[in-house]
């Protein structure tokens, strides 16, 4: 029997570190004068960590140099590293561990497909690595989501066709990534703004046995 793709965004899926980085960009925001809301915040998720910088300077009408771009780049995830060194198990996002184990169990190959650079970290610190064949983050990608290039990569490293792999996202630029790549489409969050996932959740509670059974055998009726 054919065999499926699962694979997992980190932040907002399987654990919710958007607080987190919240609390970093807002630091550094305050020191620029910059305004920045929760709600600037929602447009940050799945971003890369550059390219929200750049938007955040966009938003205060700041263009800098190189060396301080970087300089505030690394800035920004030291606070942000701060902020998640008490990390631990208790955050891992409702019935996360229950749909891993359930596909672990079935020997369901695994990848994480994330924007972060701190995405092996963080699975450390939740101790949920082990469950990964696979960790596909923001150091081994040139492109970011919307563009396919990180899941595309995770279907070759498990070894599974595109088409026969599901992708969990909270982010719509991850959703149109996954839709781009030609895999099922599982949105996590916002249904009103993830409408283009072929399925839809608002949390993993809602997700049961049968769902994920529904997903497995969608692999064999795939050529
Ligand atoms: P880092 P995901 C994304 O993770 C976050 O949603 C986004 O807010 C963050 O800027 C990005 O990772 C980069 O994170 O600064 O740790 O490299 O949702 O793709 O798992
Ligand atoms: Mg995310």
């Amino acid at each position: 029997m054919k065999k499926p793709g699962f694979i997992f965004d980190l932040d907002g899926v399987i654990v919710d570190t958007a607080k987190y980085h919240y609390m970093a960009w807002k630091k550094l925001a305050d020191e620029l004068g910059i305004s920045f809301t929760e709600e600037d915040n929602e447009n940050f998720k799945g971003v890369s960590r550059k390219r929200c910088l750049e938007i955040l300077l966009e938003m205060g009408g700041l263009s800098v140099s190189p060396e301080q771009f970087n300089g505030w780049l690394a800035e920004k995830n030291e606070d942000y590293l701060s902020y998640i060194t008490g990390m631990d198990e208790t955050e891992i996002l409702p019935d996360v561990t229950k749909v891993l184990d359930y596909l672990k169990d079935r020997g369901i190959p695994m990848a994480l497909g994330s924007a972060s650079k701190n995405a092996k970290p963080i699975l450390e610190k939740v101790k949920l690595l082990p469950y990964f064949d696979v960790i596909v983050d923001g150091n081994a990608v040139s492109k970011a989501k919307p563009d396919p290039e990180v899941f595309l990569i995770a279907a070759e490293k498990l070894g599974v066709g595109a088409t026969d792999c599901v992708v969990f996202e909270d982010a719509l630029a991850g959703i149109e990534a996954a839709n781009t790549a030609h895999m099922t489409s599982v949105g996590i969050g916002d249904g009103s703004v993830l409408s283009a996932a072929d399925y839809n959740f608002v949390d993993f509670t809602e997700i049961d046995f049968g769902f994920l059974d529904h997903l497995i055998a969608k692999a064999n009726l795939v050529p």
